[in-house]
Protein backbone atom coordinates (compact mmCIF):
# COMPACT_ATOMS: atom_id res chain seq x y z
CA UNK A 1 0.00 0.00 0.00
CA UNK A 2 1.39 3.21 -0.89
CA UNK A 3 0.69 6.75 0.70
CA UNK A 4 0.43 10.11 -0.84
CA UNK A 5 1.38 12.43 2.10
CA UNK A 6 0.21 16.10 1.23
CA UNK A 7 2.50 19.05 2.96
CA UNK A 8 1.15 22.47 2.31
CA UNK A 9 3.20 25.54 2.63
CA UNK A 10 2.63 26.89 6.43
CA UNK A 11 3.10 22.98 7.26
CA UNK A 12 6.86 22.67 7.25
CA UNK A 13 7.09 20.48 10.10
CA UNK A 14 9.28 17.24 10.09
CA UNK A 15 6.55 16.14 12.96
CA UNK A 16 3.74 16.91 10.98
CA UNK A 17 0.50 14.70 11.76
CA UNK A 18 0.67 13.79 7.98
CA UNK A 19 3.99 12.40 7.71
CA UNK A 20 4.78 10.94 10.84
CA UNK A 21 4.02 7.24 9.48
CA UNK A 22 5.91 7.50 6.60
CA UNK A 23 7.20 4.56 5.21
CA UNK A 24 9.26 3.52 2.35
CA UNK A 25 7.25 3.73 -1.02
CA UNK A 26 5.24 6.42 0.40
CA UNK A 27 5.43 10.02 -1.29
CA UNK A 28 5.44 13.08 -0.28
CA UNK A 29 3.33 16.08 -2.19
CA UNK A 30 4.23 19.52 -1.95
CA UNK A 31 2.76 22.48 -4.74
CA UNK A 32 3.36 25.46 -5.21
CA UNK A 33 0.13 26.75 -6.94
CA UNK A 34 -0.67 30.12 -8.79
CA UNK A 35 -4.18 29.91 -6.84
CA UNK A 36 -2.53 30.21 -3.67
CA UNK A 37 0.17 32.94 -4.07
CA UNK A 38 -2.55 35.26 -5.70
CA UNK A 39 -6.03 34.21 -3.69
CA UNK A 40 -4.89 37.67 -2.17
CA UNK A 41 -1.84 39.76 -3.53
CA UNK A 42 0.66 38.87 -0.85
CA UNK A 43 3.50 40.94 -0.01
CA UNK A 44 6.99 39.96 -2.28
CA UNK A 45 8.71 38.75 0.81
CA UNK A 46 6.08 36.60 2.15
CA UNK A 47 5.70 34.68 -0.95
CA UNK A 48 9.26 34.39 -1.08
CA UNK A 49 9.63 33.17 2.54
CA UNK A 50 6.70 30.65 1.85
CA UNK A 51 7.78 29.31 -1.50
CA UNK A 52 11.82 29.10 -0.45
CA UNK A 53 11.27 27.16 2.81
CA UNK A 54 9.17 25.41 0.94
CA UNK A 55 12.55 24.38 -1.34
CA UNK A 56 14.67 24.24 1.60
CA UNK A 57 11.91 21.71 3.40
CA UNK A 58 11.72 18.79 -0.06
CA UNK A 59 15.53 19.36 0.00
CA UNK A 60 15.73 18.09 3.59
CA UNK A 61 12.99 15.44 3.47
CA UNK A 62 14.57 13.60 0.26
CA UNK A 63 18.60 14.60 2.48
CA UNK A 64 16.66 12.30 4.55
CA UNK A 65 15.90 9.51 2.29
CA UNK A 66 12.04 10.57 1.51
CA UNK A 67 10.46 10.36 -1.83
CA UNK A 68 8.88 14.17 -2.46
CA UNK A 69 7.14 15.10 -5.90
CA UNK A 70 7.58 18.78 -5.42
CA UNK A 71 5.78 20.91 -8.00
CA UNK A 72 7.31 24.09 -8.97
CA UNK A 73 4.92 27.03 -9.70
CA UNK A 74 6.82 27.39 -12.91
CA UNK A 75 6.17 23.97 -14.00
CA UNK A 76 4.35 24.25 -17.69
CA UNK A 77 2.19 21.60 -16.48
CA UNK A 78 1.14 23.23 -13.37
CA UNK A 79 -2.47 23.56 -13.38
CA UNK A 80 -2.86 26.32 -10.30
CA UNK A 81 -4.33 24.97 -7.61
CA UNK A 82 -4.33 22.51 -4.74
CA UNK A 83 -7.33 20.43 -5.59
CA UNK A 84 -6.24 20.44 -9.87
CA UNK A 85 -2.94 19.36 -9.01
CA UNK A 86 -3.71 16.71 -6.53
CA UNK A 87 -5.52 14.93 -8.94
CA UNK A 88 -2.82 14.87 -11.47
CA UNK A 89 -0.66 13.63 -8.38
CA UNK A 90 -3.27 10.82 -7.74
CA UNK A 91 -2.70 9.57 -11.49
CA UNK A 92 0.81 10.11 -11.69
CA UNK A 93 0.92 7.65 -8.75
CA UNK A 94 -1.46 5.72 -8.30
CA UNK A 95 -1.72 5.80 -4.42
CA UNK A 96 -3.73 3.50 -2.59
CA UNK A 97 -4.77 5.95 0.10
CA UNK A 98 -3.85 9.96 0.61
CA UNK A 99 -3.14 11.42 3.96
CA UNK A 100 -3.20 15.21 4.74
CA UNK A 101 -3.04 17.24 7.47
CA UNK A 102 -5.98 19.95 8.87
CA UNK A 103 -5.51 23.13 6.75
CA UNK A 104 -5.37 26.89 8.52
CA UNK A 105 -7.31 27.90 6.66
CA UNK A 106 -11.39 27.54 5.77
CA UNK A 107 -10.85 28.00 2.21
CA UNK A 108 -8.45 25.68 2.21
CA UNK A 109 -10.62 22.73 4.00
CA UNK A 110 -13.23 23.25 1.77
CA UNK A 111 -11.18 21.95 -1.17
CA UNK A 112 -10.01 19.25 1.13
CA UNK A 113 -13.08 17.82 1.65
CA UNK A 114 -13.42 16.89 -1.82
CA UNK A 115 -10.35 15.18 -2.04
CA UNK A 116 -11.10 11.49 -0.21
CA UNK A 117 -7.83 12.34 1.95
CA UNK A 118 -7.65 10.88 5.75
CA UNK A 119 -7.88 14.73 7.08
CA UNK A 120 -5.66 14.09 10.41
CA UNK A 121 -5.31 16.73 13.58
CA UNK A 122 -2.57 19.36 13.38
CA UNK A 123 -1.38 18.89 17.07
CA UNK A 124 1.67 21.28 16.35
CA UNK A 125 -1.07 23.99 18.38
CA UNK A 126 -1.72 23.20 22.21
CA UNK A 127 -5.46 23.31 21.66
CA UNK A 128 -7.69 21.51 18.83
CA UNK A 129 -10.76 22.92 17.72
CA UNK A 130 -12.74 20.65 19.32
CA UNK A 131 -11.20 21.12 22.79
CA UNK A 132 -11.88 25.02 22.37
CA UNK A 133 -15.45 24.44 21.52
CA UNK A 134 -15.52 22.43 24.61
CA UNK A 135 -14.39 25.38 26.46
CA UNK A 136 -16.57 27.93 25.03
CA UNK A 137 -19.40 25.87 25.50
CA UNK A 138 -22.82 27.58 26.75
CA UNK A 139 -20.10 30.68 28.19
CA UNK A 140 -21.83 33.85 27.40
CA UNK A 141 -18.29 35.63 27.09
CA UNK A 142 -15.15 33.47 25.59
CA UNK A 143 -12.71 35.80 27.30
CA UNK A 144 -9.37 35.05 26.65
CA UNK A 145 -7.52 35.51 30.31
CA UNK A 146 -9.76 32.33 31.32
CA UNK A 147 -9.17 30.00 28.49
CA UNK A 148 -5.05 31.55 28.76
CA UNK A 149 -5.34 30.09 32.47
CA UNK A 150 -6.95 26.95 31.53
CA UNK A 151 -4.03 26.29 28.63
CA UNK A 152 -1.36 27.36 31.36
CA UNK A 153 -2.98 24.28 33.45
CA UNK A 154 -2.69 21.85 30.33
CA UNK A 155 0.46 22.74 29.24
CA UNK A 156 2.42 23.21 32.41
CA UNK A 157 4.21 26.44 31.24
CA UNK A 158 4.87 28.76 34.19
CA UNK A 159 3.03 26.49 36.94
CA UNK A 160 4.26 25.87 40.59
CA UNK A 161 1.76 22.61 41.21
CA UNK A 162 -1.46 24.14 40.71
CA UNK A 163 -1.02 27.74 41.05
CA UNK A 164 0.93 30.33 38.60
CA UNK A 165 4.26 31.02 39.23
CA UNK A 166 4.77 34.16 40.93
CA UNK A 167 1.50 33.81 41.93
CA UNK A 168 -0.01 36.02 39.30
CA UNK A 169 -1.54 34.48 35.90
CA UNK A 170 -1.20 37.80 34.48
CA UNK A 171 2.10 40.45 34.68
CA UNK A 172 0.36 43.10 32.06
CA UNK A 173 0.39 45.35 34.33
CA UNK A 174 4.56 45.70 34.23
CA UNK A 175 4.09 45.33 30.42
CA UNK A 176 3.34 48.62 29.36
CA UNK A 177 6.35 51.16 30.04
CA UNK A 178 7.54 53.81 26.70
CA UNK A 179 10.63 53.01 25.34
CA UNK A 180 13.47 55.64 26.92
CA UNK A 181 15.59 57.53 24.67
CA UNK A 182 18.65 55.74 25.99
CA UNK A 183 17.64 51.83 25.92
CA UNK A 184 18.75 50.86 22.14
CA UNK A 185 17.11 47.49 21.02
CA UNK A 186 19.61 45.24 19.52
CA UNK A 187 20.53 44.96 16.05
CA UNK A 188 18.51 42.04 14.47
CA UNK A 189 19.75 39.21 12.52
CA UNK A 190 19.15 39.01 8.88
CA UNK A 191 19.65 35.53 7.19
CA UNK A 192 21.24 36.37 3.42
CA UNK A 193 19.82 34.47 0.71
CA UNK A 194 21.03 31.61 -0.62
CA UNK A 195 20.93 30.36 -4.26
CA UNK A 196 17.21 28.15 -4.19
CA UNK A 197 16.06 32.06 -1.94
CA UNK A 198 17.98 33.52 -5.13
CA UNK A 199 15.89 31.40 -7.74
CA UNK A 200 12.40 32.01 -5.88
CA UNK A 201 13.13 36.22 -5.68
CA UNK A 202 13.44 36.12 -9.23
CA UNK A 203 10.61 34.45 -10.32
CA UNK A 204 8.34 36.26 -7.19
CA UNK A 205 10.19 39.47 -9.02
CA UNK A 206 9.30 38.51 -12.65
CA UNK A 207 5.78 36.97 -11.59
CA UNK A 208 4.83 39.31 -8.47
CA UNK A 209 6.12 42.43 -9.45
CA UNK A 210 2.89 44.12 -8.88
CA UNK A 211 2.30 42.99 -5.29
CA UNK A 212 2.69 44.53 -2.22
CA UNK A 213 5.61 45.92 -0.64
CA UNK A 214 9.49 45.78 -0.91
CA UNK A 215 11.34 42.70 -2.07
CA UNK A 216 14.53 43.20 -1.40
CA UNK A 217 16.28 43.36 1.27
CA UNK A 218 15.39 39.54 1.88
CA UNK A 219 16.55 38.65 4.99
CA UNK A 220 13.82 36.21 6.72
CA UNK A 221 15.28 32.43 7.73
CA UNK A 222 13.65 30.11 5.76
CA UNK A 223 15.13 26.55 7.27
CA UNK A 224 14.64 25.10 10.36
CA UNK A 225 18.26 25.59 11.07
CA UNK A 226 17.66 29.48 10.76
CA UNK A 227 14.98 29.96 12.48
CA UNK A 228 16.33 27.84 15.21
CA UNK A 229 19.06 30.81 15.59
CA UNK A 230 16.89 33.84 15.24
CA UNK A 231 14.87 31.89 18.08
CA UNK A 232 17.81 31.57 20.27
CA UNK A 233 19.17 35.29 19.13
CA UNK A 234 15.50 36.63 20.57
CA UNK A 235 15.82 34.08 23.61
CA UNK A 236 19.60 36.08 24.73
CA UNK A 237 18.87 39.22 23.06
CA UNK A 238 15.47 40.72 23.49
CA UNK A 239 13.28 38.53 26.18
CA UNK A 240 14.65 40.12 28.92
CA UNK A 241 13.33 43.11 27.73
CA UNK A 242 10.12 42.07 25.98
CA UNK A 243 7.83 42.75 28.73
CA UNK A 244 8.42 45.83 29.71
CA UNK A 245 8.64 47.72 25.84
CA UNK A 246 5.75 45.53 24.30
CA UNK A 247 3.44 48.31 23.84
CA UNK A 248 6.44 50.94 23.04
CA UNK A 249 6.77 52.64 19.20
CA UNK A 250 9.90 53.66 18.09
CA UNK A 251 10.31 55.64 14.31
CA UNK A 252 12.78 53.88 12.38
CA UNK A 253 12.51 50.89 14.77
CA UNK A 254 10.22 48.37 13.67
CA UNK A 255 11.27 45.11 15.71
CA UNK A 256 12.33 46.80 18.77
CA UNK A 257 12.23 43.69 21.50
CA UNK A 258 9.61 41.50 19.71
CA UNK A 259 10.23 38.29 18.73
CA UNK A 260 9.54 38.39 14.70
CA UNK A 261 8.61 34.77 15.02
CA UNK A 262 5.54 34.69 13.72
CA UNK A 263 6.54 34.11 10.65
CA UNK A 264 8.42 31.00 11.37
CA UNK A 265 5.69 29.88 13.75
CA UNK A 266 3.21 29.73 11.12
CA UNK A 267 4.58 27.78 8.65
CA UNK A 268 6.09 25.29 11.09
CA UNK A 269 9.84 26.01 11.28
CA UNK A 270 9.10 26.58 14.57
CA UNK A 271 6.43 24.67 16.92
CA UNK A 272 4.61 26.70 19.97
CA UNK A 273 6.05 24.27 22.59
CA UNK A 274 9.70 24.60 22.03
CA UNK A 275 9.26 28.71 21.91
CA UNK A 276 7.61 28.68 25.28
CA UNK A 277 10.03 26.24 26.70
CA UNK A 278 12.82 27.71 25.84
CA UNK A 279 10.99 31.34 26.93
CA UNK A 280 10.21 29.22 30.62
CA UNK A 281 13.80 27.80 30.64
CA UNK A 282 15.12 31.29 30.25
CA UNK A 283 13.12 32.68 33.34
CA UNK A 284 14.28 29.34 35.55
CA UNK A 285 17.96 29.81 34.45
CA UNK A 286 17.25 33.34 36.13
CA UNK A 287 18.15 35.34 32.41
CA UNK A 288 14.82 36.67 31.77
CA UNK A 289 12.14 38.49 34.03
CA UNK A 290 8.55 36.52 35.47
CA UNK A 291 6.79 39.54 33.58
CA UNK A 292 8.44 39.36 30.12
CA UNK A 293 8.59 35.37 30.24
CA UNK A 294 4.78 35.01 31.07
CA UNK A 295 4.02 37.95 28.44
CA UNK A 296 5.63 36.21 25.66
CA UNK A 297 4.27 33.06 26.81
CA UNK A 298 1.12 34.78 27.20
CA UNK A 299 1.01 35.89 23.17
CA UNK A 300 1.70 32.37 21.84
CA UNK A 301 -0.37 30.22 24.72
CA UNK A 302 -3.17 32.14 25.50
CA UNK A 303 -3.35 34.80 22.71
CA UNK A 304 -2.51 32.61 19.37
CA UNK A 305 -4.47 29.47 19.99
CA UNK A 306 -6.93 31.30 21.09
CA UNK A 307 -7.30 33.14 18.02
CA UNK A 308 -7.30 29.84 16.07
CA UNK A 309 -10.11 28.38 18.55
CA UNK A 310 -12.31 31.03 17.73
CA UNK A 311 -11.71 31.20 14.14
CA UNK A 312 -12.75 27.40 13.69
CA UNK A 313 -15.74 27.90 16.21
CA UNK A 314 -17.18 31.14 14.36
CA UNK A 315 -16.45 30.32 10.43
CA UNK A 316 -17.48 31.42 8.07
CA UNK A 317 -19.98 33.93 9.56
CA UNK A 318 -17.15 35.40 11.42
CA UNK A 319 -16.00 37.24 8.28
CA UNK A 320 -19.22 38.47 7.39
CA UNK A 321 -19.32 40.13 10.74
CA UNK A 322 -19.63 44.27 10.78
CA UNK A 323 -20.87 44.88 14.15
CA UNK A 324 -20.32 49.06 13.98
CA UNK A 325 -22.03 48.77 9.79
CA UNK A 326 -18.58 50.21 9.03
CA UNK A 327 -18.35 50.64 4.98
CA UNK A 328 -15.91 53.87 3.64
CA UNK A 329 -13.41 52.31 1.20
CA UNK A 330 -9.90 51.95 2.86
CA UNK A 331 -7.82 54.54 1.88
CA UNK A 332 -4.80 54.44 -0.86
CA UNK A 333 -2.48 55.35 1.72
CA UNK A 334 -2.81 51.84 3.29
CA UNK A 335 -0.88 51.04 -0.19
CA UNK A 336 1.64 53.59 -0.25
CA UNK A 337 2.51 54.84 2.85
CA UNK A 338 2.15 58.44 2.01
CA UNK A 339 0.05 60.63 4.27
CA UNK A 340 1.08 63.48 6.40
CA UNK A 341 0.25 61.79 9.68
CA UNK A 342 3.38 60.19 10.94
CA UNK A 343 2.46 57.42 12.98
CA UNK A 344 0.65 56.12 9.79
CA UNK A 345 3.22 56.96 7.45
CA UNK A 346 6.31 54.89 9.42
CA UNK A 347 3.88 52.18 10.25
CA UNK A 348 2.68 51.56 6.82
CA UNK A 349 6.27 52.12 5.95
CA UNK A 350 7.82 49.07 8.16
CA UNK A 351 5.10 47.00 6.50
CA UNK A 352 6.04 47.61 3.05
CA UNK A 353 9.66 47.35 4.16
CA UNK A 354 9.80 44.55 6.48
CA UNK A 355 6.75 42.17 5.82
CA UNK A 356 6.14 43.04 9.26
CA UNK A 357 5.00 45.33 11.63
CA UNK A 358 5.11 44.64 15.38
CA UNK A 359 1.14 44.38 17.06
CA UNK A 360 0.90 47.74 18.86
CA UNK A 361 1.59 49.07 15.25
CA UNK A 362 -0.66 47.16 13.76
CA UNK A 363 -3.58 47.12 16.56
CA UNK A 364 -3.35 51.17 17.88
CA UNK A 365 -1.83 52.42 14.52
CA UNK A 366 -3.52 51.30 11.42
CA UNK A 367 -5.89 49.11 13.23
CA UNK A 368 -7.07 52.15 15.51
CA UNK A 369 -7.46 54.36 12.46
CA UNK A 370 -9.51 51.85 10.79
CA UNK A 371 -11.94 51.74 13.54
CA UNK A 372 -12.12 55.54 14.04
CA UNK A 373 -12.52 56.04 10.02
CA UNK A 374 -15.21 53.36 9.94
CA UNK A 375 -13.34 51.33 7.48
CA UNK A 376 -15.07 48.57 5.50
CA UNK A 377 -13.97 45.07 7.77
CA UNK A 378 -13.86 43.22 4.72
CA UNK A 379 -11.30 45.59 2.76
CA UNK A 380 -8.97 46.17 6.08
CA UNK A 381 -9.14 42.04 6.50
CA UNK A 382 -7.76 41.68 3.01
CA UNK A 383 -4.95 44.21 3.81
CA UNK A 384 -3.87 42.82 6.74
CA UNK A 385 -4.07 39.17 5.08
CA UNK A 386 -1.41 40.36 2.20
CA UNK A 387 0.90 42.49 3.57
CA UNK A 388 2.51 40.56 6.88
CA UNK A 389 4.79 37.95 6.28
CA UNK A 390 2.78 35.60 9.16
CA UNK A 391 -0.78 36.47 7.09
CA UNK A 392 -2.99 33.85 7.24
CA UNK A 393 -6.40 33.74 7.71
CA UNK A 394 -6.69 31.90 10.88
CA UNK A 395 -4.94 33.82 12.98
CA UNK A 396 -5.54 37.42 11.43
CA UNK A 397 -9.19 37.30 10.52
CA UNK A 398 -9.81 37.45 14.77
CA UNK A 399 -7.41 39.75 15.05
CA UNK A 400 -8.96 42.34 12.78
CA UNK A 401 -12.42 41.93 12.55
CA UNK A 402 -12.12 40.62 16.59
CA UNK A 403 -9.45 43.01 18.18
CA UNK A 404 -9.00 45.77 15.95
CA UNK A 405 -12.25 47.09 14.35
CA UNK A 406 -14.91 45.51 17.09
CA UNK A 407 -16.57 44.00 13.97
CA UNK A 408 -17.43 40.85 15.55
CA UNK A 409 -19.74 42.94 18.10
CA UNK A 410 -18.11 42.09 21.28
CA UNK A 411 -17.11 38.40 21.01
CA UNK A 412 -13.04 38.50 21.27
CA UNK A 413 -12.37 42.34 22.83
CA UNK A 414 -14.71 43.61 25.68
CA UNK A 415 -14.76 46.88 24.35
CA UNK A 416 -13.17 48.34 21.39
CA UNK A 417 -9.64 49.72 20.90
CA UNK A 418 -10.00 53.15 20.39
CA UNK A 419 -7.49 55.82 21.26
CA UNK A 420 -7.04 59.16 20.60
CA UNK A 421 -3.43 60.80 19.89
CA UNK A 422 -2.48 61.15 23.50
CA UNK A 423 -1.87 57.15 23.34
CA UNK A 424 0.08 56.87 20.66
CA UNK A 425 2.44 60.06 21.68
CA UNK A 426 3.07 58.29 24.87
CA UNK A 427 3.81 54.45 23.77
CA UNK A 428 6.05 56.20 20.46
CA UNK A 429 8.52 59.33 19.18
CA UNK A 430 6.16 59.70 15.99
CA UNK A 431 4.25 62.76 17.06
CA UNK A 432 7.67 64.32 17.32
CA UNK A 433 8.03 64.13 13.50
CA UNK A 434 4.11 64.98 12.52
CA UNK A 435 2.49 67.69 10.72
CA UNK A 436 0.20 67.27 13.40
CA UNK A 437 -0.21 67.62 17.11
CA UNK A 438 -1.23 65.26 19.19
CA UNK A 439 -1.94 67.69 22.08
CA UNK A 440 -4.20 70.04 19.61
CA UNK A 441 -8.02 68.89 19.70
CA UNK A 442 -9.50 71.06 16.72
CA UNK A 443 -7.95 73.23 13.61
CA UNK A 444 -5.72 72.51 11.36
CA UNK A 445 -2.86 71.18 13.48
CA UNK A 446 -5.17 69.35 15.41
CA UNK A 447 -4.29 65.46 15.29
CA UNK A 448 -7.06 63.72 13.13
CA UNK A 449 -6.75 60.56 15.86
CA UNK A 450 -8.51 63.02 18.20
CA UNK A 451 -11.47 64.44 16.54
CA UNK A 452 -11.68 60.99 15.29
CA UNK A 453 -12.04 59.88 18.36
CA UNK A 454 -14.68 61.50 19.76
CA UNK A 455 -16.56 61.61 16.16
CA UNK A 456 -16.56 57.48 16.81
CA UNK A 457 -18.53 57.68 19.97
CA UNK A 458 -21.20 59.87 18.92
CA UNK A 459 -21.33 57.87 15.60
CA UNK A 460 -21.80 54.37 17.58
CA UNK A 461 -23.49 55.94 20.90
CA UNK A 462 -26.11 53.67 19.96
CA UNK A 463 -23.77 50.26 19.58
CA UNK A 464 -21.62 51.20 22.33
CA UNK A 465 -23.12 53.29 25.12
CA UNK A 466 -24.23 50.44 27.32
CA UNK A 467 -21.13 48.71 27.18
CA UNK A 468 -20.05 49.09 31.18
CA UNK A 469 -15.77 49.55 29.74
CA UNK A 470 -17.48 52.19 27.98
CA UNK A 471 -18.87 54.28 30.69
CA UNK A 472 -16.01 56.58 31.29
CA UNK A 473 -15.66 58.20 27.73
CA UNK A 474 -19.23 58.23 27.34
CA UNK A 475 -19.75 60.31 30.43
CA UNK A 476 -17.25 62.71 29.48
CA UNK A 477 -19.11 62.55 26.09
CA UNK A 478 -22.28 63.72 27.92
CA UNK A 479 -20.67 66.69 29.51
CA UNK A 480 -19.28 67.88 26.24
CA UNK A 481 -21.22 71.03 25.11
CA UNK A 482 -23.42 70.78 21.65
CA UNK A 483 -21.18 73.36 20.16
CA UNK A 484 -18.05 71.29 20.53
CA UNK A 485 -19.75 68.18 19.53
CA UNK A 486 -21.12 69.96 16.16
CA UNK A 487 -17.46 71.32 15.69
CA UNK A 488 -15.66 67.91 15.86
CA UNK A 489 -18.10 66.31 13.83
CA UNK A 490 -17.49 68.92 10.91
CA UNK A 491 -14.35 68.50 11.30
CA UNK A 492 -14.17 64.35 11.18
CA UNK A 493 -16.36 64.95 8.42
CA UNK A 494 -14.11 67.08 6.41
CA UNK A 495 -11.16 64.77 7.07
CA UNK A 496 -12.80 61.24 6.14
CA UNK A 497 -14.63 62.90 3.59
CA UNK A 498 -10.88 64.13 1.97
CA UNK A 499 -8.99 60.61 2.31
P1 LIG B 1 5.75 39.00 19.51
O1 LIG B 1 5.29 40.31 19.98
O2 LIG B 1 7.16 38.65 19.73
O3 LIG B 1 4.79 37.89 20.15
C1 LIG B 1 5.18 36.52 20.21
C2 LIG B 1 4.23 35.65 19.46
O4 LIG B 1 2.96 35.66 20.04
C3 LIG B 1 4.00 36.02 18.01
O5 LIG B 1 5.03 35.54 17.18
C4 LIG B 1 2.65 35.39 17.71
O6 LIG B 1 2.81 34.07 17.30
C5 LIG B 1 1.96 35.42 19.06
N1 LIG B 1 0.98 36.50 19.14
C6 LIG B 1 1.13 37.71 19.71
N2 LIG B 1 -0.03 38.40 19.67
C7 LIG B 1 -0.91 37.61 19.03
C8 LIG B 1 -2.27 37.77 18.67
N3 LIG B 1 -2.97 38.87 18.94
N4 LIG B 1 -2.86 36.77 18.00
C9 LIG B 1 -2.18 35.63 17.70
N5 LIG B 1 -0.90 35.43 18.02
C10 LIG B 1 -0.28 36.41 18.69
N6 LIG B 1 -0.38 37.55 14.01
C11 LIG B 1 -0.05 36.61 13.11
O7 LIG B 1 0.68 35.69 13.41
N7 LIG B 1 -0.56 36.68 11.84
C12 LIG B 1 -1.39 37.67 11.45
O8 LIG B 1 -1.82 37.69 10.31
C13 LIG B 1 -1.72 38.68 12.39
N8 LIG B 1 -2.54 39.70 12.04
C14 LIG B 1 -2.85 40.66 12.96
C15 LIG B 1 -3.72 41.69 12.59
C16 LIG B 1 -4.08 42.66 13.50
C17 LIG B 1 -5.05 43.73 13.13
C18 LIG B 1 -3.54 42.61 14.80
C19 LIG B 1 -3.92 43.65 15.81
C20 LIG B 1 -2.68 41.61 15.18
C21 LIG B 1 -2.33 40.61 14.27
N9 LIG B 1 -1.47 39.55 14.62
C22 LIG B 1 -1.17 38.59 13.69
C23 LIG B 1 -1.00 39.38 16.00
C24 LIG B 1 0.36 40.03 16.31
O9 LIG B 1 0.35 41.39 15.92
C25 LIG B 1 1.51 39.31 15.62
O10 LIG B 1 1.46 37.94 15.95
C26 LIG B 1 2.86 39.84 16.06
O11 LIG B 1 2.95 41.20 15.80
C27 LIG B 1 3.96 39.07 15.37
O12 LIG B 1 5.20 39.62 15.67
P2 LIG B 1 6.22 38.91 16.65
O13 LIG B 1 6.47 37.52 16.21
O14 LIG B 1 7.40 39.81 16.75
O15 LIG B 1 5.38 38.89 17.97
C1 LIG C 1 0.77 31.30 1.48
C2 LIG C 1 1.03 30.22 0.49
C3 LIG C 1 1.43 30.55 -0.79
C4 LIG C 1 1.68 31.93 -1.22
N1 LIG C 1 1.63 29.61 -1.71
C5 LIG C 1 1.47 28.31 -1.39
C6 LIG C 1 1.65 27.29 -2.34
O1 LIG C 1 1.92 27.53 -3.50
N2 LIG C 1 1.52 26.02 -1.93
C7 LIG C 1 1.19 25.69 -0.67
O2 LIG C 1 1.12 24.50 -0.35
N3 LIG C 1 0.95 26.63 0.23
C8 LIG C 1 1.09 27.94 -0.09
N4 LIG C 1 0.85 28.90 0.82
C9 LIG C 1 0.32 28.49 2.13
C10 LIG C 1 -1.15 28.14 1.98
O3 LIG C 1 -1.86 29.30 1.53
C11 LIG C 1 -1.72 27.61 3.27
O4 LIG C 1 -1.28 26.30 3.43
C12 LIG C 1 -3.21 27.64 3.28
O5 LIG C 1 -3.61 28.97 3.39
C13 LIG C 1 -3.82 26.85 4.43
O6 LIG C 1 -3.55 27.50 5.63
FE1 LIG D 1 -0.10 60.16 14.70
FE2 LIG D 1 -1.47 62.24 15.68
FE3 LIG D 1 0.97 61.72 16.59
FE4 LIG D 1 0.65 62.63 14.11
S1 LIG D 1 0.15 63.70 15.99
S2 LIG D 1 1.99 60.95 14.74
S3 LIG D 1 -1.25 61.65 13.50
S4 LIG D 1 -0.83 60.42 16.80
Amino acid sequence: MSTLRIVLGDQLTRSLSSLRDYEPGDTVLMMEVLEEASYVRHHKQKLTLVFSAMRHFAEDLRRDGMSVDYVTLDDPANTGSFTTELERAAARLAPSRIVVTEPGEYRVRQMMDTWGAEIRNDDRFFATPASFAAWAGARKQLRMEFFYRDMRRLSGLLMDGDEPEGGQWNFDQDNRKALPKDVLPPKRQRFEPDAITRGVMTMVAERFGGHFGDLEPFGWAVTRTDALEALSHFITACLPNFGDYQDAMRQGNAFLFHSILSPYLNIGLLTPREICDAAEAAWRSGDAPLNAVEGFIRQILGWREYVRGLYWLKMPGYAETNALAAHRALPGFYWTGKTEMNCLAQSIGDTMRHAYAHHIQRLMVTGNFALLAGLDPKEVQQWYLLVYADAYEWVELPNTHGMALFADGGIMASKPYAASGAYINRMSNYCAGCAYRPDVKLGPKACPFNYLYWDFLMRNEQALKTNPRMAMPYRTLAKMDEAKKTEITAEARAFLDNL
